[in-house]
């Protein structure tokens, strides 16, 4: 009898945990009237926290934007009307009450991280006959409750910072019910402000004056609306803490963990050593003005929470001089750790710390260089999503944890990638679940760049920190449509969320800065004209939706949706013309001109979007579409956009209006990696399919993504049939996701084998060039392979390493020829 309770009990609480939809309709009789004929009144104790107050009053203006009708905010529950919201921690007076009466039980709160619980309770005050409480294990997790009320109700989390309308509705009804928020997957979620010049610093410039308390605070809201907690500001010439004293104490009352980047230690922007520092950056001749330039960070760290950056870079993102010596890095440690000690009076453990393993420092550590053990690893990609290393299973009991720094914009080799956004949520999600499943999880951080257009994935980003177990590879596809929803209404969420989901598939192809008009083949396969029509259709679609979507929607859809498309089909369009031009001119067909024309208009018209973006809204958002690209010639951005050359001809030939086609007699089979033929399980691990993950469709991988199994005959593998009219050689690519091998190893493996030979191992990373995989977004091992007779052949792609997304194979039986993408599928032929 007391299992089946205990069961009956776990049924219940598994209601409470997933059972996350808050609002009902007027017909359920159990409903609270959050908003009826007038709202309910909102209680919270005055005495409770700033943020527990703040969020209050967040929540009566969500209401009055919703229904036009404004809750009161009551602070002594004698004035409290028949329905009340009561908002509180621990350390509300009606909390306090509510526990004491045994009107309400929060022992399953305690102790526990940024958790809350949302329940109503009939009669829990003499005049009142029914509360919504709304209280969590802390001010955040009070915070996260009430916003996931207000984003439930119709407030998006991007209403202002994307202009998404409120959801207009005269009632809302919430279930007389009880939920309770999973506990965060990742326990410091945040973004960092990078790269932020000319959109984000101009735009700041002109609507707030700088990188003011006005403008951080609306960043602030952002983040506790989408449930994170952290942020690394702006540092490009910026710096948070001096350029408005206000920042932090701002930064603190909304409950927002602050830090610094990885290269800037001891809560000190790079900006200020540029401003006060005295000599060199260097610890070997400047030790005691380093010291003391450090010093100031902590004494202003003061009680905010904060999460300090320890260890030293060179200056300005630099690596230290070569040679550096570990020895030297462990004493800058020990110093700062000391520093701390001395200044907050409490073992330095007692601050959050972390040492970012960014790009040469990892070698030190890789090479033994240690920290204290409270301190957070934190892990890093490579600048361009794929993450570099991770603990080894097992390796995970670490006082401090490890975390991941992650990118989703980026200056630098091969290509600065900061226009648009061009990540791909499917490998986000990929990558980071890997991260989870290894372990590091204590601090996931993104650099988003200018923040916007980075509103979809920064979302994704941090639901997925929020709870990993809510987004697996068989539901991703609706995290689409959810945020469709969420911002622009269940009638537009299927269309939207394809729109967003395609969108994100083609942009992850090559980032635009690195486009040209030599990326897609003019001849093999049409592959330019495919890639071209793909994102045309695209517009077609999106161009059609934001006509026909409410005027209210327009802002928000054209930022959100209409724009990113736009962008794109317009830079592919352009560089299809000069490819068009140049390979008419090289032919003195005066064809040549036309597209020279076309080139030189498109040119034009993507400066025109840009102009649009930035007149949107009456203006709101000038200058946030101001960054360059087009005319890269190296990594650095170019100070200008300038017009790809072209060529006009003075000869008179037929105009040609597509591209002439070349003969095809390749004999290939292009085989996308989800449609195998059978997939062998073994040993508890499974082949399981990423919707959207590839370049042009799906990828596949196994499951659990921490398990491998040393090759054998029964290795789990892949088979894929090929019918072939011909014997001999063959070759076989393996498209597969440009993963690093985060093991620490020599590359990560597979094998592959045809019919029955044995198989051939490839290891993805021991030759090859970084700067290609990166860009081309994709690796491409090749492998070599005889077929003795003419008809039926098994392809067996088998798993070695975990964690190998492969996208496609494409066997070439003679005369492939050379593309950015793989060659169209086939299938067997
Ligand atoms: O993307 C990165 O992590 C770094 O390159 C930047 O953090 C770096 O601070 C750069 O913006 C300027 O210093």
């Amino acid at each position: 009898m007391k299992k089946l309770s205990t069961i009956l009990l776990l049924l219940i609480l598994g209601q409470c945990l997933y059972a996350q939809q808050l609002l009902t309709t007027r017909t359920d009789k159990n409903k609270f009237p959050l908003v009826d004929l007038n709202p309910a009144a909102i209680y919270v104790d005055s005495t409770d926290d700033w943020l527990v107050n703040k969020v209050a009053t967040l929540l009566q203006t969500d209401i009055a934007r919703i229904t036009g009708k404004m809750p009161a905010i009551i602070h002594d529950i004698a004035d409290a009307p028949e329905h009340l919201v009561i908002i509180g921690t621990e350390n509300s007076a009606a909390i306090k009450t509510l526990v004491r009466n045994k009107k309400a039980d929060y022992s399953g709160l305690k102790g526990k991280w940024e958790t809350y619980r949302i329940h109503t309770i009939q009669s829990p005050f003499p005049q009142v006959e029914k509360a919504l409480v709304i209280t969590g294990s802390d001010k955040r997790g009070t915070a996260y409750g009430v916003l996931e009320l207000s984003r439930q109700a119709g407030v998006s989390p991007w209403y202002w910072w994307a202009d998404v309308p409120v959801k207009k509705q005269a009632t809302i009804f919430i279930k007389s019910s009880s939920w309770q928020s999973t506990t965060p997957s990742v326990k410091y979620r945040g973004i960092f402000i990078n790269d932020e010049a000319p959109a984000f610093a101009n735009w700041t410039k002109e609507k707030f004056g700088g990188f003011n308390h006005k403008v951080y605070e609306h960043m602030f809201e952002l983040l506790l609306r989408l449930k994170a907690n952290y942020l690394w500001p702006a540092m490009w010439g910026n710096a948070f803490n001096d350029d408005d004293t206000l920042n932090p104490v701002i930064a603190d009352k909304w409950g927002i963990v602050m830090g610094s980047s990885h290269h800037e230690p001891m809560l000190r922007a790079h900006d200020e050593w540029r401003r006060y520092g005295n000599g060199p950056w260097n610890y070997v001749k400047n030790e005691a003005t380093l010291r003391d330039f450090w010093r100031k960070g902590i004494m202003r760290m003061r009680n905010h929470e904060s999460i300090v950056t320890i260890g030293m870079r060179g200056d300005g993102d630099e690596p230290m001089t070569e040679g550096t010596a570990t020895a030297l890095l462990e004493r800058i440690v020990k110093d700062q750790r000391q520093i701390i000690t001395d200044i907050t009076g409490k073992p330095a453990a007692a601050t959050p710390q972390l040492w970012a393993l960014y790009k040469e420092v990892q070698d030190y550590y890789d090479k033994g260089m240690r920290v204290p053990d409270d301190v957070t690893l934190l892990l890093c990609d490579d600048n361009w999503g794929n993450i570099r290393k991770l603990p080894h299973p097992g390796e995970t009991v670490r006082g401090g944890g490890y975390g991941i720094y992650y990118h989703f914009d980026y200056v630098g080799d091969p290509r600065n990638y900061k226009w648009i956004n061009t990540n791909n949520i499917a490998r986000v999600w990929e990558q980071m679940h890997l991260a989870k499943a290894y372990g590091a999880d204590r601090i996931w951080i993104v650099n988003v760049g200018d923040l916007k257009p980075m509103e979809f994935p920064i979302s994704f980003f941090l639901e997925y920190a929020w709870d990993t177990n809510r987004w697996q590879e068989d539901n991703l596809r609706d995290y689409y449509t959810q945020w469709a929803a969420e911002q622009f209404g269940a009638a537009y969420a299927k269309q939207i969320g394809e729109i967003q989901r395609l969108y994100g598939q083609y942009a992850a192809r090559r980032k635009p800065e690195l486009l040209n008009a030599d990326t897609y083949s003019l001849t093999a396969y049409n592959e330019a004209a495919r890639v071209l029509h793909e994102w045309e259709s695209l517009q077609a679609v999106t161009e059609k939706l934001y006509k026909n979507i409410p005027p209210a929607h327009k802002d928000a859809c054209f930022q959100l949706v209409l724009h990113p498309v736009k962008a794109n089909t317009i830079v592919h369009q352009l560089y299809y013309a000069v490819a068009m031009n140049r390979q008419l001119a090289a032919r003195q067909d005066s064809g040549a001109n036309a597209w020279a024309d076309k080139a030189k208009q498109l040119y034009i018209s993507d400066s025109l979007l840009s102009k649009e973006y930035n007149q949107l809204a009456d203006g709101k958002w000038n200058h946030m579409m101001d960054q360059t690209h087009i005319g890269y010639t190296y990594w650095q951005q170019p100070d200008y956009n300038s017009m790809p050359a072209v060529t006009y001809v003075s000869t008179h030939q037929p105009t040609p209006t597509t591209p002439p086609s070349t003969n095809d007699t390749s004999r290939y089979f292009s085989l996308p990696a989800a449609r195998y033929s059978k997939a062998v399980n073994s040993a508890g691990i499974t082949w399981k399919v990423i919707p959207d993950i590839g370049r042009t469709g799906d990828g596949i991988t196994t499951f659990p993504v921490t398990r491998t199994v040393p090759l054998s005959k029964n290795s789990p593998c892949l088979e894929y049939v090929i019918n072939s009219p011909d014997t001999g050689l063959i070759t076989i690519t393996a498209l597969i996701s440009p993963t690093l091998d985060f093991t620490g190893g020599k590359g990560l493996k597979y094998g592959i084998s045809v019919d029955n030979e044995t198989p051939v191992v490839m290891s993805l990373h021991e030759n090859g060039d970084w700067n290609k995989w990166v860009a081309d977004n994709i690796l491409r091992p090749v492998t070599s392979h005889r077929l003795h007779t003419a008809g039926r052949h098994i392809i067996r792609y088998w798993m070695i390493s975990p964690a190998v997304v492969l996208q496609q194979l494409v066997v070439d039986a003679g005369g492939l020829q050379e593309t950015y993408l793989p060659p169209p599928a086939t299938g067997s032929r």
